[in-house]
């Protein structure tokens, strides 16, 4: 089976509006007509709509960073998928570590996110990943296996096959460590693994994985290379269109 490779950029809570939409005209003009990878760009909420128009008819695909899993109503401060796919979002990123941390993310309420996604025809990016301090202890399968059967619960065969896992390794994430490729293999099949066994192996063969911590142009390209790697979810060097694009078409 072969996956096609998506790198996405998660902007966080970083650009202005007149900087979001120059960095989504840079990029899809370094991305070109017909990218051999698919490409996501993840601004904050509020330039969602304006980075849609700057990449309006390029490849470059257009991604939220969270949603809130109800239907219109009473969510002050909220937005929800049948908003996101209006203003023309095709990825939503659930479940980030920053969000687990600092806003008290659960698995529960990323399962019931994912559902909503899926429910509003966007493609979810589900993060999954160990801290130092489980990784130390040698608890980095069982924690990634508890967050990815807590936050798939529920999801169908049917459906799992169109979604995205993210693998981000919490000491990784804007630290400038980035796991090396073995180790980042490891826990890629690891997770292929676990998800023929929570769905079926023909499923998780068409699961993309993405790979996301520090990825930068020099280590994109070994990483990428590895055979459960397929793509990358990128941080600090999504927010510079020239290191992007070294991600895009590694040398
Ligand atoms: C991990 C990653 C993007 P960075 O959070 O999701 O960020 O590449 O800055 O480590």
């Amino acid at each position: 089976m072969s996956r096609r490779t998506l790198i996405a950029g998660n902007w966080k809570m970083n650009t202005r509006a007149d900087s979001a939409v120059a960095l989504a005209r840079e990029v899809a003009k370094a991305v070109g007509e017909e990218p051999a990878v698919d490409v996501a760009l993840c601004p904050p909420a509020v330039y969602l709509s304006a980075v849609a128009d700057a990449v309006a008819g390029t490849p470059v695909g257009v991604g939220a960073q969270n949603l809130y899993a109800a239907q219109d109503g009473a969510y002050t401060g909220e937005v929800n998928a049948a908003m996101l796919k209006d203003i023309g979002c095709h990825y939503v990123i659930l479940g980030h570590s920053e969000r687990r941390a600092i806003l008290g993310e659960t698995d529960a309420m990323i399962s019931e996110k994912l559902q909503a996604a899926l429910a509003g025809n966007l493609v979810p990016i589900v993060c999954v990943g160990e801290t130092l301090e489980d990784r130390e202890a040698g608890n980095t399968e069982k924690v990634v296996e508890s967050q990815l059967r807590g936050s798939l619960a529920g999801l169908d065969e049917v459906r799992a096959a169109g979604i995205v896992i993210a693998y981000e390794p919490v000491w990784a994430i804007g630290t400038g460590k980035t796991a090396s490729k073995e180790q980042a293999e490891e826990v890629h099949a690891f997770i292929r693994k676990l998800l023929g066994e929570m769905f079926t192996p023909e499923v998780a063969d068409q699961i993309r994985i993405q790979y996301g911590g520090s990825v930068k142009p020099n280590n994109a390209k070994e990483l990428l290379s590895q055979p459960n790697i397929d793509g990358a979810l990128v941080g600090g060097a999504s927010l510079k269109a020239e290191d992007f694009a070294g991600i895009i078409h590694p040398a």
